[in-house]
């Protein structure tokens, strides 16, 4: 007998114990045996404070959060997809036992969907499956709390989501039918193929599942404000903000139809970005889906046009000065005025620039960028002049409008008029160019002279 021999009986008391433990356990819970899941076909290993009195063991760090990358999953935030979006990701060639496929399986997922069947698996997984009745579904697995190993990050939002679905329904070893509205949170995970129940043909899941919403089934309504129609460029980025009103109680995600190749929607943001490839005039279809159920949707036209053609636009910003601010302008104060004793042309607002008959400077900019590929580009705007000067042969008081460092044209005094007359200038020499159009008006120290503008305009074509 070796010198410390009672640690021999140590570690048989304790083999005893656990086999005792496990025996007690076992005959108290319905429960079923330790062995491979007869659908999942996945290896099990005894735990009697399972559920099942067992867990998994393929990819189980992984699945569970104890891999040498557990560190490295996102806790912190939560990105909005769909299961068309999850599915489409490519599967990896390797699935590492201990480690993550970056990015997917260090993000934390929410999504919408149907849930359709849940089931108790063999290694104590509640094993749901996700439907977006849109032709894709994916499973999500919610472990038992026991079957995680110390030290999972995910410990406490597993316990969360297993009471969450506890107090909705009871899993067996049986699939049972739900098909109910759910938003399921949980990290992303490549499972191999084991011809699963609802398996998503890049094997990707939801595992472990961290947080799971019942629809409360509320009512409520969407509604998708139509952008209109739109314009865009083949090879030009385009950025279209969708958003929608949401009466019911979930949350909302978004997807698109028939948007122009190159073009995607953030499920999250309903923010439709990229750089559209084809053109020709296409028929999206937008739709905000509440995690409840109802939804909405918008239709409109968005016209891409040939890489190398110019869109038609007007470039400025605030050309009217109706906001009541200055704003894409930038001016001095007072210059943006709704006063009545230079009324504006059109509208309630004008720039008003000088009229103090003192010594002063009042200026008005904006840039613009002329798009290389458009050869017209007409700056225009409206101008009245009126004056306390009397003089007919000396410019006292001056409007300077320039073009970057370019002079375009002076006014003075002398060029006093009644009501508005438009100007107009060529910028077609700066297609490509961005460029800043500035008015500066300048009195001398006595007599007013008043710069009114409004109805500004640079037009590309
Ligand atoms: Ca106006
Ligand atoms: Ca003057």
């Amino acid at each position: 007998m070796p010198k410390k021999w009672w640690k021999y009986l140590a570690v048989l008391a304790a083999a005893v114990l656990a086999v005792t433990l496990s025996v007690t356990v076992g005959s108290a819970g319905p429960r079923y045996h330790s062995t491979p899941d007869a659908e999942e076909h996945e290896e099990v290993v005894a735990k009697p404070a399972s559920l099942t009195g067992s867990c998994g063991v393929e990819r189980w760090s992984v699945k569970t959060g104890t891999d040498a990358d557990a560190g490295l999953i996102n806790l912190q935030s939560t990105t909005a997809t769909t299961i068309a979006s999850l599915t489409a990701i490519p599967a990896p060639g390797t699935l590492p036992a201990n480690n993550r496929v970056k990015p997917t399986e260090t993000t934390v997922y929410r999504l919408s969907a149907t849930l359709t069947q849940y089931k108790l698996e063999a290694d104590s997984d509640y094993h749901l499956v996700l439907d977006d009745k849109a032709g894709h579904t994916m499973i999500a697995e919610i472990p038992d709390p026991a079957c995680l190993g110390a030290g999972s990050p995910l410990l406490s939002s597993v316990q969360k989501a297993r009471g969450q679905f506890d107090a909705k329904y009871t899993a067996t070893g049986s699939f049972q039918t739900a098909n109910v509205p759910v938003t399921v949170t949980g990290v992303g995970f490549f499972d191999f193929q084991h011809g699963q129940t609802g398996v998503a043909p890049n094997g990707i899941e939801l595992h472990s599942v961290l947080d799971v919403q019942f629809a409360s089934g509320t009512g409520g309504s969407v509604s998708v404000t139509n952008p209109g129609s739109q314009t865009g460029t083949a090879g030009t980025a385009a950025s279209l903000p969708i958003s929608a009103t949401d009466t019911a109680s979930g949350t909302l995600s978004y997807t698109a139809t028939g948007l122009p190749p190159g073009l995607a929607i953030n499920s999250g943001s309903g923010l439709i970005s990229g750089t559209p490839s084809t053109a020709g005039t296409y028929s999206p279809t937008v739709t905000a889906h509440d995690s409840t159920g109802p939804s909405g949707s918008a239709s409109f036209t968005w016209t891409i046009n040939p890489a190398g053609a110019c869109t038609p636009a007007q470039l400025l910003g605030n050309p009217g000065f109706e906001t009541g601010t200055a704003a894409p302008w930038t001016s001095g104060s007072g210059v943006i005025s709704n006063n009545t004793s230079e009324p504006a042309r059109t509208g309630s607002w004008d720039a008003w620039l000088d009229g103090y008959g003192s010594t002063h400077t009042d200026t008005l900019s904006q840039s613009v960028t002329i798009p290389a590929s458009c050869t017209t580009a007409n700056f225009s705007f409206y101008l009245h002049i009126d004056t306390a000067e009397t003089t007919t042969g000396t410019a006292y008081d001056k409007l300077t409008v320039q073009a970057g460092s370019t002079t375009l044209a002076t006014y003075s005094n002398l060029n006093k008029n009644t009501g508005y007359a438009q100007k107009s200038f060529s910028l077609s020499s700066y297609a490509g160019q961005t460029v800043t159009l500035k008015f500066t008006g300048t009195e001398d120290s006595t007599l007013q002279t008043s710069f009114a503008i409004d109805d500004t305009a640079v037009n590309i074509s």
